[in-house]
């Protein structure tokens, strides 16, 4: 046994080492990314990155928080959460032992909101739970694929014929989804282009957001187009709305940003709000709901998929351990790193494979290692709780 202060008796047949946290470590770094990604709410291009690590016994999990710069996606940003786990998050996980990540997201529960900064602690501590198991991530969450399908998620362009040669590019590279960001205005003319080109592709559409009720006779469009999906047509926090667009439309809406935990998935699928749930760590609060909506969605029979943040290969490791789980029938927002950055900060770096899969690693925690060489070169803050 590695690595852990001591051994308590949890569950009759499983013996799991209660984990006695040293020190919380949190380090931004900014990484440019390969072109700009363009959503309905905004442009960016290059991701502050935020990786949090927790120490025991010499041993150092890994995690990611995939909060952004600005409020946009969500109201959580990098200096919240690092406020956050500064102030209250961090000084909670050093007080007593932690025997499951249930304990830990109990020890978090009294602290309302901030799920992205949760969840980088609940990934950093299954990383180092799965060490100290000696076993990969994906085995500790009972995963069952070796290999994981992946699709990609392509940002609005400056002129559709840019759009049309990403798309191209991707589907040679064997991605087997492809998700166009729409917007009032980047709809309609964009899809059917799209679709004209490629009448077979998996292709789906996200609006993040952009549009209210009031468009449905507009969006009942999109019902021509044969799309996987409609991913977040409606405000971020509404689940009645998409219930009442969705009895009027053919093709299935998907949830992301209205599905922030268990219980608002399990209110979603009550209502019909969405018949696809795109699950995303960070945006539930971690791994403790992740699995929850997981298993919730295997036992009514709805797909789930494993959304994405741009992450750094940290957070897409996760991602990838996540999408293993055998509820995650559709293609994830898993793209390999060279479809982000120039150098990522794990080696080897994220690939997919020509038939659009990405190989789930079997190595003891992330499966990856991590570059702390390239990572503290690019420390522009560091935090340490200890
Ligand atoms: O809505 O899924 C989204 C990126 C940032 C914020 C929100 C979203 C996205 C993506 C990119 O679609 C997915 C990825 O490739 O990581
Ligand atoms: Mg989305």
């Amino acid at each position: 046994m590695q690595g852990s202060s001591e051994i308590i008796e949890y569950h009759p047949e499983k013996r799991i080492h209660a984990i006695k946290i040293d020190a919380v470590e949190v380090r931004l770094i900014r990484l440019p990314l390969i072109e700009p990604f363009e959503t309905s709410f905004g442009k960016i291009d290059s991701r502050l990155i935020f990786l949090v690590s927790l120490e025991a016994d010499g041993l150092t999990g890994w995690g990611e928080v995939v909060a952004e710069e600005e409020p946009l996606y969500s109201y959580e940003t990098v200096q919240t959460a690092l406020h956050v786990i500064r102030d209250f998050l961090g000084p909670a996980l050093l007080t007593q032992s932690i025997e499951s990540v249930y304990d830990l997201a109990k020890r978090l529960a009294p602290f309302r909101g901030h799920n992205m900064a949760k969840a980088g602690l609940e990934l950093a501590f299954m990383d180092l739970l799965a060490k100290v198991e000696g076993q990969s991530l994906s085995e500790l969450i009972g995963g069952e694929r070796k290999r994981v399908d992946v699709g990609v998620s392509l940002g609005i362009q400056p002129v559709i014929s840019r759009l049309l040669e990403r798309v191209e590019k991707y589907l040679k590279l064997g991605y087997q989804r492809i998700k166009l960001k729409i917007k009032p205005g980047w709809d309609l003319d964009v899809v059917d282009e799209v679709r004209r080109k490629y009448p077979q592709i998996l292709l789906s559409v996200d609006a993040n957001a952009a549009y209210t009720f009031g468009d449905v006779d507009h969006l009942k469009m999109l019902d021509d187009f044969n799309l996987l999906m409609i991913e977040q047509p409606l405000q971020y926090d509404d689940l009645m709305d998409h219930a009442r667009l969705q009895e009027l439309m053919k093709t299935r809406l998907c949830l992301d940003e209205s599905i922030v935990n268990h219980r608002h998935a399990r209110l979603a699928l009550e209502l019909d709000s969405c018949r696809i749930i795109n699950v995303k760590i960070g945006r539930v609060g971690g791994y403790s709901e992740a699995l929850g909506i997981h298993n919730l969605c295997v036992g009514r029979n709805v797909p789930v998929w494993c959304g994405g943040m741009l992450e750094s290969g940290i957070g897409r490791a996760h991602n990838i351990a996540l999408a293993s789980l055998k509820g995650f029938t559709l293609p994830g927002d898993i793209s390999a790193s060279s479809r982000y950055f120039e150098r990522d900060v794990i080696y080897p770096e994220v690939t997919v494979a020509p038939d659009g899969t990405v190989a789930v690693p079997d190595g003891v925690g992330l499966g990856f290692e991590v570059d702390l060489d390239f990572i503290k070169h690019l420390t522009e803050t560091r935090v340490y709780i200890a």
